[in-house]
């Protein structure tokens, strides 16, 4: 498993002992004393973050407990983390997300929307069940975000904060509301947002709002985008789910993405490079 390991951890609050192993990012928060001032965002600086190696982020959208476990044992190699949501916890309990947790990295997608205290709770148990990340709203407002983002702080645990979807509903509500979402998920210190692989010109405008935030793109594949054009939107990593775990050969499969996301990457980088 390569995510989990995280890059930063910065903060101007005081941090709880970590317990994870010694040279764990968490241990390093003390840093952010020599770090230039102009490092630290409005509220709190990002959590420390995921490490997004290979770019790719599983769906795990089955119900069935044994299945989700025999595409994870196969998938895990190649992903950063692997996304539970309610599908999944709901047809077999928050144990799961421990029992996944053994083997990867694990965020929470319940897409948590609700009043600060409600948002608390729902972190605390997403946490304490094993998860390193979570995944919440951004409409409820900026006390819902810091709520989550306080309780992920304590557990060295990520945030991300879905801006627009990737959905064609999206355009009903959220994309209109996009950029000031993410403005507020930056402001928050949440580690990144979500925003659609199926409308890479988002991605790219979403990025020139939250700077070096992670970007997180889901709808490749079954939802008709692309994993390279999401990338080279601007995309740290993308989200995919039934074209893993339906396919023959979900190992295969996901090769096959990284392969793909890797490519975008060093085609972008060598754009930047170019413009330099
Ligand atoms: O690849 P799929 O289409 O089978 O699955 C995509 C996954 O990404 C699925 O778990 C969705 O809930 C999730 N997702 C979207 O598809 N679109 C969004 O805009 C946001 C998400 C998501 O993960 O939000 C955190």
């Amino acid at each position: 498993m390569q995510g989990c390991e995280g890059t930063a951890l910065i903060s101007r609050l005081p941090v709880p002992p970590c317990t994870h192993a010694p040279f764990h990012p968490c241990t390093l928060s003390s840093t952010a004393l020599f770090l230039p001032k102009k490092h630290f965002y409005p509220y709190i600086m990002t959590l420390f973050t995921m490490k997004l190696s290979s770019g790719l982020v599983l769906a795990l959208d089955v119900t069935d407990r044994s299945r989700a476990l025999d595409v994870v044992a196969k998938v895990a190699p190649h992903v950063d983390a692997v996304k539970v949501g309610y599908p999944l916890v709901l047809s077999c309990g928050t144990g799961i997300i421990g029992e996944l947790a053994k083997s990867t990295c694990v965020v929470c997608d319940f897409k948590v929307a609700d009043i600060p205290n409600t948002n608390r709770l729902i972190a605390v148990e997403a946490f304490k069940a094993g998860a390193k990340g979570i995944i919440c709203h951004a409409f409820p407002g900026r006390d819902s975000i810091i709520a989550v983002v306080e309780e992920a702080k304590k557990h060295g645990g990520d945030v991300l904060v879905v801006t627009e979807m990737s959905h064609p509903g999206a355009l009903d509500f959220m994309a209109g509301k996009a950029e000031q979402m993410a403005r507020l998920a930056k402001d928050c210190g949440a580690s990144g947002i979500i925003a659609p692989a199926t409308r890479p010109e988002r991605v790219k405008a979403l990025r020139g709002i939250v700077g070096e935030l992670q970007i997180i793109s889901p709808g490749v594949g079954a939802q008709g985008g692309s994993a390279s054009q999401a990338i080279l939107a601007g995309a740290d990593a993308i989200i995919v789910g039934r074209s893993l775990y339906e396919s023959q050969d979900p190992a295969e499969a996901a090769a096959r993405l990284v392969s793909e996301v890797a490519g975008a990457r060093n085609a972008r980088k060598e754009k930047g490079d170019a413009a330099q």
